[in-house]
């Protein structure tokens, strides 16, 4: 017997938004929630300690890296992705779906699967539903996604409507893949159908005839208007059914995350927080900044005063300014605790708005401190 669940715990009265819970062998996850992205068995620059400190309960890992490098059988072979990485909270995997259509001219898709030539070596590989499931058992995640296309925007109809169709039997594939009764893993499927309202409702409704155990919103956040992906969220996600997690892939902006928990989402992952940490850009509650500027050269103030995190409590702006122009290792790693600490207390207000009735209240407040 399979361990998942979820609870919906609470419906909001104004909008979509819904405050759940995952139960999964590893523990549970208070919804609506984010996850950091660890592509490569890390989420970069962070310590799993230091992860736990923010507050992450689930992060992502990808089935496309790790099966090139270092291989799923030698992670399997070591006990495990989760031992691995030295994580112990869940981890949610994603297919290679969405990482093989990111590598463009390099892949051809047919019935059977995706090949693709390695961006590390250029050897050549198929991807298919059943390897993409085996490869995600072998890691040993907890939630594990199907194998899909993720459609370009934008795309003709034709070829969203073939894509959407071969998606689905994919999906199929991929629950005929997993192994019976002994899996603690999830498997959730994934919503396509670009951005064409008809084909978004025959996928969900071929998804749910296959039958997961939660539902992702796929190929969005692919280069159309943010209305438009507000539009598709509005429509797809009330056609999932109420009593299992909902998941919008590769979204987004701290805006597109409370749009898309009032609009019924109640998963998200995203490089933006870990990938703009990085590159110096730095979230707050009143907006974005670009450390690398002139005019923190002599900032002692914190990157964000209305946030405790280890870096604001023990940082100017004008020190992390230094770190970054200096090329220091330690900028990434300050930059990156920053960022995802706002991401996680971001989810935690929500959460904690939802569980009080105030959501509306919420996400007024939220814009109105980005716009004084
Ligand atoms: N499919 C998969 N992973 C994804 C996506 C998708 O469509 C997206 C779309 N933004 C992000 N990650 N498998
Ligand atoms: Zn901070």
């Amino acid at each position: 017997m399979s361990a998942f669940k979820y609870d919906l715990l609470k419906q909001d009265e104004g909008s979509q938004a819904r405050r759940g819970r995952i139960t999964t062998a590893r523990g549970v996850i208070e919804t609506p929630v984010f996850m950091p992205v660890g592509t490569a068995g890390t989420v970069k620059g962070l310590l799993p300690e230091a992860l736990k400190e923010i507050g992450a309960q689930i992060i992502l890992g990808n089935t496309y890296h790790l099966y090139l490098r270092p291989g799923h059988k030698l992670i399997q072979q070591l006990g495990g992705l989760h031992k691995f990485m030295n994580w112990d909270r869940p981890i949610l995997t994603d297919s290679g779906g969405f990482q093989v259509f990111s590598l463009g001219e390099l892949r051809k898709i047919t019935e059977e699967g995706a090949s693709f030539q390695s961006h590390i070596d250029g050897s050549k590989h198929m991807l298919t539903p059943e390897l993409s499931i085996e490869i995600q058992q072998a890691l040993g995640a907890d939630i594990i996604m199907v194998f899909d296309e993720c459609i370009p925007h934008p795309a003709e109809r034709k070829y969203v409507a073939d894509s959407t169709n071969l998606s689905a039997r994919w999906a199929k594939r991929c629950r005929e893949a997993m192994p019976a009764g002994s899996s603690d893993s999830a498997l959730f499927g994934i919503v396509q159908g670009g951005m064409h309202t008809d084909l978004r409702k025959q996928s969900a409704e071929q998804l749910q005839e296959i039958g997961f155990e939660g539902y992702a919103l796929g190929g969005l956040s692919v280069g159309e208007e943010t209305s438009l992906m507000y539009e598709m969220m509005e429509f797809s996600l009330p056609l999932l059914p109420a009593d299992k997690p909902r998941y919008v892939m590769g979204v987004g902006t701290p805006e597109n995350l409370v749009e898309g928990v009032a609009r019924g989402c109640d998963m998200f992952d995203c490089v933006m927080p870990t990938r703009n940490a990085r590159n110096g850009n730095l979230f707050s509650s009143f907006g974005k900044i670009s450390i690398k500027q002139a005019q923190y050269r002599d900032d002692e103030t914190p990157i964000d005063p209305d946030c405790d995190c280890y870096v604001c409590r023990n940082y100017s702006r004008a020190y992390l300014r230094h770190l970054f122009m200096s090329r220091e290792i330690l900028s990434s790693v300050l930059n990156t605790h920053h960022n995802l600490y706002y991401y996680q207390q971001l989810m935690a207000g929500i959460r904690t708005a939802l569980e009080e009735g105030r959501f509306h209240e919420f996400r007024a407040e939220f814009y109105r401190k980005r716009n004084q």
